[in-house]
């Protein structure tokens, strides 16, 4: 939280972008795992804004696209609301959810930002297209959609049109990537911090970079954060875990870094699955993360 006062928190109990159920119970599991209770202790004005509203299970399918048309449904409404939460100068934070809600936070975003830089930690790199997919999980394809890949996503969804920029984006924590997605990556020029970078750089440099290319020349910073970005001993519960991952450490550190500079404008919290968690730890994981880049320190 950075440059405005009250966090409004967004839950979005929708799954359907995933491969596997459980996602769509992630803004419960993060609750129960005392998410409020931390907020207060940081002394942060909170508006729960609520679950928002999710679609039915509609009859008719798309032959690629899985759930294409409940994706369209839930991100337009997903694009209102946040775009309401900018509106009413207040710092949306989303909690999903699988990533495919990303469409519509920007879609929300783009209505106020005319440059926004986005921080995108994940496993994954979610550049892919309806041809490059190899699962028809949309969730996959969900930063594609905001650069202006895959059409039919884009023309339906309001405001998710490409409305963001290469060169305003950075991947951070990636080691998962289909091969039309490493070719899209070299060739749009997205910086891409891979998990060989981040062993090689550090954490530190690597933030060092990346906080400066999403704030050259934007206007605003969305971090989106796939929880699989950690390695999975430390985040178990969710639906594509990918050895190698971020540390526990490396992650607080990331976010606090964030927190430090001031720039993040909002943030989305996804991909936690209670029913493939151990206890509730990676949404306990998920409540820490949160209060590291709202502010919370060691000492
Ligand atoms: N690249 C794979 C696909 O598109 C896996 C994407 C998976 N998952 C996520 N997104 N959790 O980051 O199907
Ligand atoms: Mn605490
Ligand atoms: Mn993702
Ligand atoms: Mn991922």
């Amino acid at each position: 939280m950075m440059m405005t006062e009250t966090v409004s928190l967004l839950s979005v109990p929708f799954g359907y972008g995933a491969g596997r159920h459980g996602s769509e119970m992630g803004p419960q599991a993060i609750f129960n795992a005392g998410l409020m209770r931390q907020l207060s202790e940081l002394q942060i004005p909170v508006q729960d804004e609520g679950p928002l509203t999710v679609p039915q299970h509609y009859n008719s399918t798309h032959p690629r696209l899985k759930y294409f048309h409940e994706i369209i449904e839930l991100n337009t409404n997903l694009a209102a609301k946040v775009s309401e939460i900018v509106a009413r100068n207040s710092f949306p934070l989303v909690l999903g959810g699988d990533h495919s809600i990303a469409i519509g936070t920007y879609a929300g975003l783009a209505q106020h930002y005319k440059n926004l830089g986005v921080i995108w930690f994940d496993a994954h790199a979610d550049l892919n297209t309806e041809d490059s997919s190899p699962s028809g999980n949309i969730h996959g394809m969900s930063l594609g959609v905001g650069l202006g890949r895959g059409p039919d996503l884009l023309t339906q969804i309001k405001g998710a049109g490409p409305n963001l920029k290469p060169e305003n984006i950075v991947l951070i924590g990636t080691r998962q990537l289909d091969a039309g997605e490493k070719e899209y990556i070299r060739s749009s020029g997205i910086k891409c911090f891979t998990m060989h970078d981040i062993d090689r750089k550090g954490m530190s440099n690597v933030m060092d970079e990346a906080m400066s290319i999403v704030t050259r020349g934007t206007d605003g910073v969305h971090l989106s954060f796939d929880i699989d970005s950690l390695d999975p001993l430390e985040a178990p519960g969710t639906g594509t875990k990918i050895p190698g991952g971020v540390s526990y450490r490396e992650a607080h550190f990331a976010l606090e870094l964030m927190y430090e500079s001031r720039k993040i404008t909002s943030a989305e919290f996804v991909e936690v699955n209670p029913s493939l968690d151990a206890g509730n730890k990676t949404a306990r994981l998920t409540v820490e993360l949160i209060a590291s880049l709202l502010g919370q320190r060691i000492l």
